[in-house]
């Protein structure tokens, strides 16, 4: 039996599980804070600590992280998502830590991956986005039944798609990324800009739930925006489906606003819309069974 330590890095959470190559199940699994600092030594503390109970136990590591992934190396495409860290040394630093085979790739390609095996067989489905709604807005492709992970890395990186010529500044350079209107971090911008105290994402969701209409339609302003870009990459890419992650995205009624927003357009426009079925281990899951197909080659 194979066991692959997965590792899920988000901006929020950084993941790790054990995980069965056999039947996809996790073992074990524990998690900690992303730190908020832009210093590779307190990343790689924070890694230390968390990977090593399950070094002993484990015959590889499979990891899923936030930024892109280009030969090993972690690059933030919006740093303000990762404390401020921008580039980290992911494969070779999580070696030295575990002295085992290590494998990374982004966090919403890993996702992806694993909503798309995880869909009924014989469904049909050629053509799937995954999206995560989270710290930040992230994205996975799968053309023609493949996995797109881009020569560079960057294949599916749809937050940094712009919605608003005139918006506010991303944190990749960009004016008006979707990410930057739309995501976690942003709901919580909106929410203390309009509230005037600091407030998350979470609370601004909470918020909503409770009635409060200010922050149903910042919610509503996010699901919208969403919507305009399933439909934009509908109507580029053939998509038959698209899979809906990230703590905002699995949010109570996210899923069925983002569809009341699609019911308006032509039908052309309107993929099925699949909340995810690993709910928050997709990342987990899918760099576990994407890795293990490679290292059962070697
Ligand atoms: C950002 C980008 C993506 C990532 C997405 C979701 C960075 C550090 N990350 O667009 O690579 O997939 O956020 O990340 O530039 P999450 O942390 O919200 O899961
Ligand atoms: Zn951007």
């Amino acid at each position: 039996m194979s066991v692959c330590l997965a590792v899920d890095i988000g901006g929020t959470k950084i993941a790790a599980a054990l995980v069965d190559c056999a039947t996809n199940q996790i073992i074990d699994r524990h998690q900690i804070a992303t730190p908020q600092s832009q210093q590779p030594a307190v990343f790689s503390a924070a890694l230390v600590s968390l990977l090593t109970p399950f070094i002993a136990n484990a015959d590889f590591v499979a990891i899923a992280s936030t930024g892109i992934i280009n030969n090993g190396i972690l690059t933030a495409l919006n740093p303000a998502n990762l404390g401020g860290l921008n580039r980290f040394e992911l494969v070779d630093d999580i070696q030295r830590i575990t002295k085992l085979p290590t494998y990374a790739m982004n966090d919403a390609q890993a996702a992806a991956w694993y909503e798309f095996i995880s869909l009924t067989p014989n469904n049909n489905t050629h053509n799937m986005l995954f999206i995560t709604i989270s710290t930040g807005i992230g994205g996975g492709l799968v053309l023609n039944q493949q996995l797109q992970t881009g020569a560079r890395g960057i294949s599916g990186h749809i937050g940094h798609t712009v919605v608003d010529a005139n918006g506010p500044v991303c944190g990749c350079g960009r004016q008006g990324c979707i990410e930057k209107v739309a995501s976690g971090t942003a709901i919580g911008e909106l929410g203390s800009a309009l509230f005037k105290r600091p407030c998350n994402g979470q609370q601004v969701y909470q918020l909503a739930l409770d009635g409060n209409e200010d922050a149903i339609s910042i919610i509503h302003s996010s699901a919208a925006a969403v919507a305009e870009l399933i439909a934009n990459l509908t109507i580029s890419l053939d998509l038959d489906a698209v899979v809906i992650g990230g703590s905002v995205g699995l949010a109570p009624h996210y899923c069925e606003y983002i569809q009341q927003y699609l019911n308006e357009k032509p039908e052309l426009y309107r993929p099925r819309i699949i909340p995810a079925q690993a709910g928050g281990d997709a990342g987990l899951l899918g760099a576990a069974h994407w890795f293990a197909r490679q290292e059962s080659h070697t």
